[in-house]
């Protein structure tokens, strides 16, 4: 590797520290620096005359604002971004060349950005949608950028039909409704008539969509990869990204009511995390296949609609990621931050899926509109930690002060500097994949089986998991006003399962499918359900509804309990101040049922107080209580709690501890709130 590339593992943030501007410690001033003496009134003629243009301050300072805003990115406009590391556990020298992934234990600077896709800056997060999840590694050969999403596949396949991808799941643009949002009829118009989206809708419709938390859901690369190696042989790769404390998601109608109760529930939920030192953790994981394997299986594996399923290509963990900083200013950062995944070092390289291809257009396109010219590479999130040289000039908010004559290669003035450099010495040199055919616009016979991966993923679900994708259909297609495009969708995903479409028409008031030719596949691929994931009560939300006179003897054990088992508490009452307990034990109250609602919670442990309660107490009470209840949540109850939760609709049975009282390390209460949520609890009997 060339020597000036080589950098600390700091060097992200060293770097960034140059860049941060302590305001508050420092007297004002304008933009020049002159020291301001005034910032409450413009210069007046007279205490009641005009605003005078002179008023160079007042100027300055409103021109500034009144340019604020950026074009929001035109998807994944809605996003939140921490600074962490990745670590590398085992070399991955054998299938690249990549200088980041060739001594186990080197850490490398890394920034990551989730989003959801559909809706614009400031709309809700918890939205029924895909998640985006871009990471940009800051290697001493440049920046990577692993641009992925939370869902392995995607929509179409051919990178020519995103435009119209997009144009149908935005808002609809004689009315700009609805916002966020695939519940509307152009966005199931497309679906029905574009079937390649098959697949990539069975996830939309599960519960990966509407993830409980950032923290909890799986990453993809999505397409096919090239590793290539010291010796230039090539493996294909999918990347994927696990998450340390497994896969987990809310419930419909908790996710359509948190965004009311809380629209920043996710950003919140990550920003809390790390300021709270819950570091966020992410292995990564890569599935590889060998060149002369290109053929082997029965999809094509440059079809983005196309898993590789890990029964049949295990995934190897190579390394760990985890978020440890919060970004010290939202736009500086966050929204700066320009992802491309044409960013590559030597040893990754791309192959020809067309959606790929595509892509590889379309990111620096974006960010000349949104960043407003082509030096955002300049802007101190997109720096690279080692130097760049090159004869790129001027432009738009230019920031390097470039030295000498000579901007041009070759030349002789400046000895041919800046020179390029040969493969051994860490120049790119793409792969020399042989490419011969006619031009044409077409699709190869091999991407058009839409249905057979549809159908492995339904097989892959548990009997709930099933469940909420016939109800999310039946909510999404019921958005739907068109009758002809409900029948359409029942039509196409009968080609899935005739049982589940049948029962989808059922929902939506259509005639259920004929003709259908249900996929005839019978396997499953168990890595494909929630329900085969880590299950930890590490960081979970619990409310404690409590009230004066509480029973001391029973909050003290469970509080310790439950904070060595690494929860959070919030203990939950009428209103803010200090509860005291029967034998004098004082606790503070942190929200009140105003400011907080059983949807912004894992679990609840009812505690209660004194024997009587006001009215009001004991309704909003029940009111937290049967949500959750309804939300299939762990709820537990105190001994002299018991009255109040006769108030209620909870009935014994799963998830349902009453009498608890924790002791010790409370083992029984944290794996119940480890479970997260009992489907088999019988809400309607
Ligand atoms: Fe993107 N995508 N995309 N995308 N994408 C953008 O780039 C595009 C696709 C993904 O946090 C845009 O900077 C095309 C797949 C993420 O800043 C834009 C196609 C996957 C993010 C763009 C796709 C993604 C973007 C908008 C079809 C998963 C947010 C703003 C060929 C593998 C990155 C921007 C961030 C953002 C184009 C499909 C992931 C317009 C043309 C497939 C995570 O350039």
């Amino acid at each position: 590797m060339n020597k000036d590339h080589q950098v600390d593992d700091n060097s992200k943030n060293k770097q960034l520290e140059t860049f941060r501007a302590r305001d508050y410690e420092n007297p004002m001033t304008t933009n020049q620096g002159l020291k301001v003496s005034e910032d409450e009134h413009s210069l007046k003629a007279g205490t009641r005359g005009p605003t005078l243009m002179e008023d160079f301050h007042f100027r300055e300072k409103m021109t500034h604002f009144d340019h604020e805003r950026i074009p929001e990115r035109v998807v994944h406009a809605r996003g939140y971004a921490a600074h962490g590391e990745f670590e590398l556990y085992e070399s991955m020298k054998k299938y690249t060349k990549a200088g980041f992934l060739q001594e186990p234990g080197s850490k490398t600077p890394v920034f990551t950005r989730f989003s959801t896709v559909a809706g614009s800056r400031g709309s809700a997060e918890t939205v029924r949608d895909v998640r985006g999840f871009a990471v940009k590694f800051y290697t001493e050969e440049g920046n990577y950028d692993l641009v992925g999403n939370n869902i392995p596949v995607f929509f179409i396949q051919d990178a020519i039909k995103f435009p119209d991808l997009v144009h149908a799941v935005k808002p609809e643009p004689h009315n700009e409704m609805p916002q966020a949002a695939s519940a509307h009829d152009t966005f199931w118009d497309f679906i029905a008539n574009n079937q390649e989206s098959a697949h990539m809708i069975m996830w939309h419709m599960s519960d990966r969509a509407i993830p409980r938390s950032f923290r909890m859901m799986e990453g993809f690369g999505v397409h096919t990869y090239r590793f290539v190696n010291e010796q230039g042989e090539s493996h294909f790769v999918k990347f994927h990204w696990k998450p340390k404390l497994g896969v987990h998601s809310l419930v419909w109608d908790e996710a359509q009511k948190i965004s009311g109760k809380d629209p920043d529930f996710h950003r919140r939920d990550l920003w809390e995390s790390i300021e709270n030192g819950d570091f966020v953790e992410f292995e990564l994981g890569v599935q590889l296949l060998e060149e002369k394997d290109e053929f082997k299986f029965d999809f094509d594996i440059l079809d983005p609609t196309k898993i590789w399923p890990e029964e049949q290509i295990p995934v190897k963990i190579i390394g760990k990621m985890t978020l440890n900083r919060n970004v010290d200013n939202v736009f500086a950062e966050t929204e700066q931050v320009a992802f491309h995944p044409g960013s590559v070092v030597p040893g990754i390289d791309f192959t020809n899926d067309p959606l790929l291809q595509g892509r590889l257009f379309s990111y620096t396109d974006t960010q000349l509109i949104r960043l407003g010219g082509p030096n955002f590479h300049e802007l101190p999130i997109n720096r690279p930690v080692c130097p760049f040289h090159n004869n790129q000039r001027d432009g738009y908010g230019r920031q390097t002060i470039n030295v000498g004559q000579v901007s041009y290669h070759k030349n002789s003035l400046a000895t041919n500097k800046p020179n390029t450099s040969s493969e051994q010495d860490g120049g790119y040199v793409h792969y020399q994949e042989k490419v011969e055919g006619r031009k044409v616009q077409a699709r190869s016979d091999s991407f058009k089986d839409h249905f057979s991966q549809a159908r492995l993923f339904w097989n892959s679900m548990s009997v709930p998991e099933k469940q909420h994708i016939i109800e999310a259909f039946s909510f999404e297609v019921g958005k739907v006003k068109d009758m002809n495009i409900r029948q359409q969708v029942v039509d196409m995903f009968a080609n899935v399962d005739t049982d589940m479409a049948t029962k989808v028409a059922q929902a939506v008031g259509v005639d259920a499918p004929k003709n259908a030719t249900q996929s005839t596949i019978t396997e499953s691929s168990p890595a494909l359900s929630q329900e085969n994931k880590a299950k930890l009560p590490h960081t979970r939300k619990v409310a404690v509804l409590i009230a004066d006179q509480f029973d001391d003897a029973v909050l003290e054990p469970f509080l310790k309990a439950s904070l060595d088992a690494g929860m959070s508490i919030d203990i939950v009452s009428e209103q803010f101040g200090k509860l005291t307990g029967k034998n004098g034990a004082t606790v503070e109250v942190d929200e009140t049922f105003l400011t907080v609602h059983s949807v912004l919670y894992d679990a609840l442990y009812i505690v209660g107080g004194q024997a009587k309660q006001p009215k009001k107490f004991e309704m909003d009470l029940a009111d937290f209580v049967n949500e959750a209840y309804m939300h299939f949540k762990p709820i537990g109850a105190a001994p002299d709690a018991q009255k109040l939760l006769d108030q209620t609709n909870v009935k014994p049975g799963p998830g349902v501890l009453t009498d608890l009282t924790v002791s010790g390390d409370g083992k029984q209460w944290a794996d119940t709130v480890a479970a997260h949520r009992f489907w088999d609890r019988k809400l309607y009997d």
